[in-house]
């Protein structure tokens, strides 16, 4: 058996086509069901539905097989013990750092002052702003990011922008990019090693397929 770790939402949707690739489909919806494993046409193939950001922890500790990640998640978490053999193109955006129209980000990096950054990326945002040599403190959310700037809980954010329009529709403005994302196919490696003979095709399949 073959269990390959999805998230509901955009990667579910932008990952089917790669699946249908490798002959693989699900008459189930993950957005319409409150199933968690959902057959395939293939009797040797499951999918399993966890949070984005609980994605490498299934693979890393082989509650599954694969998996696709965002590399927003993978960055975050580091990607320890996972084999990541291919850049799938999909759920592409930008990791960014915004903050308040009006708000004189330049200067205030100028001037040496300590930002406060609220984010939901931690890690990312303090290696972000140490390799510039800005002082910051981090305010951990967990969503709505978009708003700590509004309430004044921080001075700056950083958040995906994918269109842009959250950031409009909030009064806030991306100042600086960090990133360029996209999702990425995780593998476990030692299930790689057991099971060849079935992911192997799946791997092909999919590369073949983002080309
Ligand atoms: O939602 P949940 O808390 O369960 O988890 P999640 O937000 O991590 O999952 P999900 O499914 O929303 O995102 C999964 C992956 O999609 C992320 O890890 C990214 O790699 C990728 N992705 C691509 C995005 C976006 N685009 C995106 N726009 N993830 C989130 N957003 C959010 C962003 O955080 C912001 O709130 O959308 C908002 C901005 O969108 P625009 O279009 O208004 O700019
Ligand atoms: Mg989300």
């Amino acid at each position: 058996m073959i269990t390959i770790a999805l998230s509901k939402g955009r990667i579910f949707d932008e990952t089917l086509p790669l699946l249908n690739a490798a002959g693989i489909r699900t008459s189930e919806d993950p957005d319409k069901s409150r199933k968690l494993i959902l057959g395939t046409n293939k009797p040797d193939v499951r999918l399993i539905i966890v949070r984005a950001s609980d994605v490498p922890t299934y693979v890393q500790y082989g509650g599954a097989d694969m998996g696709v990640a965002g590399k927003d998640v993978l960055d975050e978490q580091g990607g320890q013990g996972l084999y990541q053999p291919l850049d799938l193109g999909i759920a592409r955006c930008r990791m960014m750092v915004a903050v308040r129209e009006g708000f004189d980000y330049a200067k205030a990096v100028k001037q040496g002052a300590r930002l406060k950054v609220a984010t939901k990326y931690v890690q990312t945002a303090r290696e972000h702003f140490a390799s510039k040599g800005v002082h910051v403190d981090l305010i951990k959310l967990y969503g709505s990011m978009e708003l700590a700037p509004l309430v004044g809980l921080a001075d700056a954010i950083v958040d995906l922008v994918s269109t842009g329009s959250t950031l409009k529709a909030n009064h806030l403005v991306a100042v600086e990019e960090i990133a360029q994302i996209s999702s990425r196919l995780i593998v476990n490696p030692v299930a790689l090693k057991l099971k060849r003979k079935t992911m192997q095709p799946i791997l092909d399949a999919f590369a073949k397929a983002v080309g």
